[in-house]
């Protein structure tokens, strides 16, 4: 029976080590076994889940991989949900989706046990699956396969649904362009629920056979040991993670920085992405590493459209050329195509893995097409034959730390406080974040308010990364003519 492409690389790679940490390594073998008996539990007596929607909570590694194949081998729609979420925000995402059953691991099953009960949706925990394989039905690429949960201009997230043919072009044209190979072995420390750790770290590492090393998040001195042993051939990141790097080399001793600093150096690739990598930065890191970062640009309705040469140019500031296989036009605010260099223009995308729908929203998918061209809502221009980034039509998008933020979905949870009266809240430029949430607020008569209790009385409403770093209280928010709050006036309150 036909498998899915995905399945059938990872039979052709069956010995290969597919996941290594210290204490252990798992093959594909291990993987495709793993995932027959996850598929097995979630069919039960059933003979496809018809794309149901399976929620998916488990630590980045082997067992994420085999619940991932597991769901898509059982015919079933895959949510990841964010690890360190708040209930409210996990709530959203399993009631929106509709999921019916919640996956999780051991270490995560307990902290969505009580939602799950409340919400009425099955909850597995993978360390207790018992099942044995049972023949699994016949998917379709053409089927949906994924829906991941993304902040826009409204002031919920809104759920992107790829097929798998959508997944396989996102990885397919990366594949080819940053040349992976099975000899690949590469760090895996961003969050699973995002295009940036699915598609380019796992998607890409397992279609090509190579090697994975994931870590739970972001363990610095833990990856920067793992980089002083020449451990990997190649390093993915958003620009907040080279300057915690940065940081971290320039404060190490001299012996330590030159061995470590030599891991970086026989890396064939480092790349970065998911928001803007400021030239300084990627001058820095050639500095101390000589490595060129390539610095590549997408979207999780798109995945990559736009990259740096593997083989050429990486030029700071700039994006570069279409990846293979995506068509990237700019179209001006007249509405008019552009095509000549220095005009700026929003950048459109067509191509195979432009995603199928937001889910259940017909209108907003409408909305993001222009005559079969997604837009994307970034500004670019072409200079020189790259595409340089200049910003996003939407000021009420925020991008801290490599994570897409809705100014308006922030600003819905702070109105819940007792004592906020309006808010207004804009991303401010930061040296590490890209982008640092700031709250400015208008406070109930004769009431006061400081960061630290506004943000401990975030914490359980708002993902950490979406947690006021700033708050300015004024007595009015600056309005316009027509009595509308405007942003790039509240931005000019802080000079
Ligand atoms: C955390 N902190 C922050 C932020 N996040 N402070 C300011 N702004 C933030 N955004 C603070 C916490 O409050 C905490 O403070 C301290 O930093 C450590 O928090 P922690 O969560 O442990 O931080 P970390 O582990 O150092 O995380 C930084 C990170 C993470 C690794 C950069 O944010 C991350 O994984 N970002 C990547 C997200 C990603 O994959 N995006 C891709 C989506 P205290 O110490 O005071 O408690 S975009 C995408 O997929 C598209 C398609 C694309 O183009 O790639
Ligand atoms: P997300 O919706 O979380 O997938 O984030 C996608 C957004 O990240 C894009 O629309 C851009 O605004 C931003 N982005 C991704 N890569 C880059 C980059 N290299 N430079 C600037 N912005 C980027």
């Amino acid at each position: 029976m036909p498998e899915l492409p995905i399945i059938a690389r990872a039979r052709s790679h069956s010995s290969h080590v597919a996941f290594e940490s210290p204490s252990c390594t798992q093959t594909y073998q291990h993987l495709l076994d793993e995932s027959a008996r996850v598929a097995a539990a979630l069919l039960g007596h059933a003979d496809d889940l018809n794309e149901a929607r399976v929620a998916l909570l488990v630590t980045p590694g082997a067992d994420y991989v085999a619940a991932q194949w597991g769901i898509w081998r059982a015919g079933g729609i895959k949510v990841p949900i964010c690890l360190s979420a708040t209930e409210p925000e996990w709530e959203y995402a399993l009631t929106d989706s509709q999921a019916t059953v919640v996956l999780a691991d051991a270490a995560n099953a307990g902290k969505i046990a009580s939602l799950c009960e409340r919400l009425g949706v099955r909850l597995m925990d993978l360390s207790c699956i018992s099942a044995s394989a049972k023949s699994l039905p016949e998917i379709d690429v053409s089927r949906r396969a994924m829906i991941l949960y993304t902040s826009g201009t409204t002031s919920k997230p809104k759920g992107v649904v790829t097929t798998h043919a959508n997944i396989q072009a996102q990885i397919e044209c990366l594949v080819q362009a940053w040349e992976w190979s099975a000899s690949d072995h590469i760090p895996m420390f961003l969050p699973l629920h995002h295009v940036h750790g699915i598609i380019n770290i796992i998607g890409c590492a397992l279609w090509s056979g190579a090697c994975v090393e994931a870590f739970s998040r972001f363990e610095l001195n833990a990856i920067l040991d793992r980089v002083r042993s020449h451990a990997y051939t190649l390093f993915m990141a958003v620009p907040t993670i080279y300057v915690k790097l940065i940081q971290a080399l320039e404060s190490a001793p001299e012996t330590d920085r030159a061995a470590i600093v030599a891991g970086f150096k026989t890396m064939r690739l480092m790349v970065s992405g998911s928001a803007a990598l400021p030239a300084s930065v990627h001058e820095q890191w050639t500095a101390i590493t000589g490595q060129r970062l390539l610095e590549r640009y997408g979207m999780t309705e798109i995945g990559m459209a736009i990259s740096n040469l593997y083989h050429g140019e990486r030029r700071p500031g700039a994006v570069g050329a279409p990846l293979p296989g995506v068509e990237v036009r700019l179209k001006n605010e007249g509405g008019e195509i552009v095509t000549a260099e220095d005009v700026p223009g929003e950048i459109q995308v067509r191509g195979p893995g432009v995603f199928a729908a937001y889910w259940n929203r017909p209108e907003a998918t409408a909305e993001s097409f222009d005559d079969g061209w997604f837009r994307t809502g970034d500004m670019a221009v072409l200079e020189r034959g790259y595409y340089r980034i200049m910003g996003r039509l939407s000021v009420d998008i925020i991008k801290s730390g490599g994570y897409k933020l809705s100014a308006l979905e922030i600003e819905a949870s702070l109105l819940e406080h007792p004592l906020i009266r309006e808010c207004a809240v804009i991303g401010l430029p930061d040296d590490t974040w890209g982008e640092a949430v700031t709250a400015v607020c208008v406070l109930a008569d004769n009431a006061t308010l400081d960061l630290k209790t506004l943000r401990e009385w975030c914490k359980d409403r708002l993902s950490v990364y979406k947690v006021p770093q700033r708050l300015k209280v004024v007595s009015e928010l600056p309005r316009n003519a027509m009595g509308k709050v405007t942003k790039p006036a509240v931005k000019a309150l802080f000079g």
